[in-house]
């Protein structure tokens, strides 16, 4: 009796025992897993902290190069904000033009855009920026200029738009009145704050040229290959503008008096220079464009009324312009790679 009473107690303390173990090995392993991913989290964090650096480096680094672009922060978010210089940019590239290239290769290029916009996933864009393209007749050329815009703009870490304005039917050509018409047109769509007027035949070679507003109303091309990358003349605004959503409104946007070639980025300058901007450039190196080559089109012929319209500016600018851009809108299209506003002018033509 004596003894099954002693092997009942010694089975008794074994199990208390390895109850007791048990427990502590699963206490003990609890304890191991919080310490480790403790550490864990500590990693990530610190290797966050280590990236944010990085970046942030790497943008004042290349900051201290183009001092003179004060880019202006607009777009507000939780997201954290893209660095004031992406790490995505390269410099200077080399471009190609295929002749061969199609429509469906630069989609195929660009999965990530969608009825012509893009925004970064990364971080949130500085700004949201439309880009306004007057167009007529250039199928090569907007080939090929979305061919190079989408992805450079995408380095840039822009939240973009690009909106391809196209002059219905076969009268005189108006750059300047489908520039309005975009401006107008994009802003029913979304809140851009900033524009950047774009002819479909220059196409950027250096993406250190910021497709970003800045605080003045900003010239992109100082060059282009044509003219052996040097500015034409003092007051030169033409091909590319960058003017934020206030600034152009400033000035009334464009003139719509504009009939076929020239003047009307003048007019522009002068309106700019009316209301106390100054014109800024990024320098030589950066604004560098290439020109696909063409002859003067038909319906485009020079305006011979030009220098009197210029003559003009300060007593009309406040008539002629946004307020007064009157047209016939034909359809609003959204293309994969682009918006495609298709306007017609010939109402217009006598009356504006
Ligand atoms: C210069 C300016 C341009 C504008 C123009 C005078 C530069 C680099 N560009 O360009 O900004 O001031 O003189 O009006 O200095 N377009 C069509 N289809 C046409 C005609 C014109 O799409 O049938 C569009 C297209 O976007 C073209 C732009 O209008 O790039 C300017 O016309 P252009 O290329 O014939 O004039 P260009 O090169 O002298
Ligand atoms: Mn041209």
């Amino acid at each position: 009796m004596a003894l099954n009473f002693y092997i009942f107690h010694l089975f008794y303390k074994f199990k208390v025992l390895v109850l007791v173990t048990l427990c502590s090995m699963a206490l003990g392993a609890t304890f191991c897993y919080f310490v480790d991913s403790r550490e864990q989290i500590f990693k990530a964090k610190s290797m966050v902290q280590d990236f944010r650096k990085v970046i942030s480096l790497h943008g004042s680094q290349k900051e201290e190069k183009i001092e003179s672009i004060a880019e202006v922060p607009i777009v507000k978010s939780f997201q954290s904000r893209c660095p004031t210089l992406s790490p995505y940019l390269r410099g200077t590239s080399k471009l190609t033009f295929k002749a061969s290239l199609t429509l469906e290769e630069v989609q195929k290029e660009n999965p990530q855009v969608a009825k012509g916009r893009y925004h970064p996933t990364e971080c949130s864009a500085l700004q949201r920026v439309a880009i306004l393209i007057p167009y007529r007749n250039r199928e090569k050329h907007l080939l090929y200029l979305l061919e190079h815009l989408h992805p450079f703009l995408q380095r840039q870490q822009l939240d973009y738009g690009i909106y391809v304005i196209h002059q219905a039917g076969s009268t005189k050509f108006n750059r300047a009145k489908l520039l309005n018409v975009g401006y107008i047109e994009a802003l029913k769509e979304a809140n851009w704050d900033c524009f950047v007027f774009h002819d479909v035949d220059l196409v950027p070679e250096n993406d250190f040229n910021s497709y970003m507003c800045d605080r003045q109303p900003k010239h992109l091309v100082v060059g282009r290959n044509s003219t052996g990358y040097r500015l034409r003349y003092k007051g030169y605004f033409g091909g590319v503008t960058a003017l934020t959503r206030d600034q152009f409104s400033k000035v009334n946007g464009f003139s719509n008096s504009y009939w076929g070639w020239g003047g009307e980025d003048d007019d522009l300058r002068i309106r700019v220079q009316m209301q106390k901007m100054k014109v800024v450039r990024p320098s030589a190196e950066v604004g560098r464009y290439t020109m696909i080559f063409h002859e003067r089109d038909r319906g485009n012929e020079v305006n011979q009324e030009r220098m009197k319209l210029l003559r003009q500016v300060s007593k009309t600018w406040k008539k002629d312009g946004l307020n007064s851009c009157s047209y016939k809108l034909l359809s609003v299209e959204h293309n994969p790679l682009y918006v495609n506003i298709t306007v017609d002018f010939s109402m217009q033509l006598k009356i504006s």
